[in-house]
């Protein structure tokens, strides 16, 4: 399978993320895409498109927050990484926010984002390496694989958390549907729920977000990825979230992967987008469920025999030896 990766992915290299009450080492790591580069073989780099298909998915002032924060942060005469520490409970937008610790807040969800020197950098190839990955698929490739770091579910439109800054999924698939794919189903299986991009397509009928992932109840985002939320206005029924306990191993995986796949199947889009997270590895460090090695190649058969055209999406995944072997059995099991 083609494999795109771009090697400006590496700068974005925060120190320390806040958890659980304190500071600890950020658990996404460049290390990580060094895993999967020793375990996929040869990569192609990624072409620049330009900030127009991020536009398509992210809002200007959001973008332009991003590109600026960490000089915003260094010219406010702080240290280390750009972290927010104040949030508005209400999303009304406020008022041209000036302070950087303002903006933080004001653009995004959680404190475990932080913003380094490399992030705009990263986060912007990482947008390319999907859109080069999906140029790939549109020109007939059966499947390619985009090494996206920092991965992107978790972000929105105008805000960005849960280790993600960009959508690198929703960037794909809102370019697909310019290229004329009049559907798009994003099938997400990372351990957490894709709230930035169930967020971005909620009321759109010609994207079907499906996610399995931790219960919320349990797990984060917290907030988001109940079995209730199916979708608004033209986007209701467009949106299926299929929660699991804790502890879930490929037995308790299997039945609703059965089932996003049926609905998937139903829906016929032209393309499909799985965002692939192996954060749901036994061995992850920070998520719990009990997937092995082996299973990532049983779960991508069943997503490949669908036989749609399919880009693949890095998103989360902790456990950093294994990770190279988890993305890897994916690959080869599609
Ligand atoms: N105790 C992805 O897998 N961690 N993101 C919160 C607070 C956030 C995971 C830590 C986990 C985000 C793409
Ligand atoms: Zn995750």
């Amino acid at each position: 399978m083609r494999c795109v990766w771009d090697d400006r992915q590496r700068a974005h290299a925060p120190e320390l993320e806040l958890h659980n009450g304190g500071f600890v080492p950020f658990a996404e790591t460049p290390a990580r895409a060094e895993s999967i580069l020793a375990a996929v073989g040869p990569v192609e780099a990624a072409a620049d498109h330009g900030e127009a298909p991020l536009r398509a998915v992210h809002t200007a002032d959001y973008l332009a927050f991003l590109r600026s924060a960490h000089a915003d942060w260094r010219a406010a005469g702080r240290p280390g990484d750009a972290n927010g520490y104040a949030w508005p409970v209400v999303r009304r937008r406020p008022r041209a926010p000036d302070r950087i610790d303002a903006r933080l807040g004001a653009y995004s969800f959680d404190a475990s984002s932080p913003i380094a020197a490399g992030t705009w950098d990263s986060a912007y190839w990482g947008a390319q390496t999907a859109l080069t990955a999906l140029d790939a698929v549109l020109a007939g490739e059966r499947a390619a694989f985009a090494l996206c770091r920092p991965p992107g579910h978790h972000c929105g439109a105008d805000y960005l958390g849960g280790y993600c800054y960009l959508s690198n999924a929703a960037i794909a698939a809102e370019a697909a549907i310019a290229a004329g794919r009049r559907k798009v189903a994003i099938l997400d299986i990372d351990y957490h729920h894709g709230n930035g991009t169930q967020d971005i397509f909620y009321a759109r009928g010609d994207v079907l977000f499906a996610s399995i992932h931790a219960d919320p109840r349990t797990d984060y985002p917290f907030f988001w990825g109940h079995a209730d939320e199916t979708g608004e206005g033209a986007g209701e029924g467009a949106t299926l979230n299929l929660p699991l306990p804790r502890g879930a191993d490929l037995a308790a995986y299997r039945p609703a992967l059965e089932t996003a796949l049926e609905r998937i199947a139903a829906f016929a889009p032209a393309l499909l987008v799985v965002s692939y997270g192996a954060d749901t590895f036994a061995g992850d460090p920070i998520s719990q469920f009990r997937l092995e090695t082996a299973d990532y190649a049983i779960v991508a058969r069943r997503i490949a025999a669908l036989g749609l055209p399919a880009l693949i999406v890095m998103e989360g995944g902790y456990a950093v030896e294994a990770l190279g072997a988890n993305v890897a059995a994916f690959l080869e099991g599609f």
